[in-house]
């Protein structure tokens, strides 16, 4: 679909309803949520807001002087908000994105450049990076402008990229003399194959929303100024199903990057069985006989 088509296939009062969802300080029906301190939180470098159900966390990259380059201090405070909303019971769902110049310039080069092999090594640097690949909850990145090297790495951490139509996905770490190393030369290989994955990583050229998408790194592309909303909105929509299936999706699905085909769909499978012993696959079932919508209860 085209952007134009998008764009009028999408009602305006929806889209408004989506955007007053997402406005800051106005998470009333939230307030008893453990999220809610993140909101009033004081952060350095990220912002943290809930939808109006308060049912989706949404967190943003805020360090705009660097095009949000992913300092270690950042990382800090991403995974301390990460952690909270998935721990959070009333949380359904997470977004996560940046500035509409960029969602993330990559790594911190200044704070890395002098850096060397040993220290690195014994204190795992940038070990911490990868832990919101831990949330049990669907995290969704919703990337405006810039998201190269460790910021493109960053959203394919997430379980889908929505794009803005500004958006620029690269790898430019041969440009710098180094390498990929938070899963640019792996997740990326696994979304989009190799000879489209070595041409990024090799040539540390900038692919368009649009070439991203067509590659497959990117689920779909959105005007700019409306993908944070249309990426609530799909949280919204993950957020009305039962938590545990919805857990079990993710996790079955996660599964397939580290599983052999027959490994996988015996996962997959047992998972499956598993559902059978929950209250909400009994509700589902029975509701969808009965006519009527289902009420989850998350057991
Ligand atoms: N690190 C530090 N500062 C940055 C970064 C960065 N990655 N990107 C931009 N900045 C700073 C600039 O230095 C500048 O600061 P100042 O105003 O103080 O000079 C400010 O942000 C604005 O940047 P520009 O003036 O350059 O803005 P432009 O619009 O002219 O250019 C670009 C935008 C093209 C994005 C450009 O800034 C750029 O090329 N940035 C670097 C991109 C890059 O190489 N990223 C990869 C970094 S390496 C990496 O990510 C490895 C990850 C490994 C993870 C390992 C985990 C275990």
């Amino acid at each position: 679909m085209t952007h134009a088509a998008v764009r009028a296939a999408r009602p305006a009062t929806a889209r408004a309803s989506v955007l007053s969802a997402i406005r800051r300080g106005n998470a009333t029906t939230a307030s008893a949520s453990p999220s809610s301190a993140l909101t009033t939180r004081s952060w350095e470098y990220i912002k943290v807001s809930l939808s109006e159900t308060g049912k989706v966390g949404i967190v943003q990259l805020n360090r705009p002087k660097a095009l949000n380059a992913l300092c270690s201090g950042l990382f800090h405070e991403l995974n301390d908000a990460i952690r909270t909303l998935d721990n959070d019971p009333a949380v359904g769902a997470v977004v996560l994105t940046g500035l509409p110049k960029a969602f993330a310039a990559g790594a911190d080069i200044k704070e890395m450049a002098n850096t060397h092999f040993v220290d690195n090594y014994k204190s795992n640097f940038l070990g911490h990076w990868t832990e919101i690949t831990q949330a049990r909850k669907p995290v969704i990145a919703a990337v405006q402008g810039f998201a190269l090297g460790g910021g493109c790495e960053l959203a394919m951490m997430c379980d889908l990229i929505y794009a803005g139509d500004n958006a620029k996905f690269g790898q430019p770490e041969i440009k710098l003399g180094t390498i990929p190393g938070a899963g640019g030369s792996q997740r990326l290989v696994k979304a989009v194959g190799k000879s489209k994955a070595m041409e990024l990583v090799l040539s540390g050229n900038m692919w368009s929303a649009e070439e991203a998408e067509r590659a497959g790194l990117v689920a779909r592309v959105f005007p700019a100024d409306t993908v944070v909303a249309e990426a609530v909105k799909l949280g919204e929509q993950i957020a009305s199903y039962s938590q545990v299936a919805t857990q079990m999706c993710k996790e079955a699905v996660n599964k397939s990057f580290e599983l052999s085909l027959a490994e996988g769909l015996h996962f997959e499978r047992r998972l499956f069985q598993a559902t059978f012993a929950t209250k909400d696959q009994k509700e589902g079932m029975k509701a969808f006989a009965e006519k009527r919508a289902a009420q989850w209860t998350n057991e």
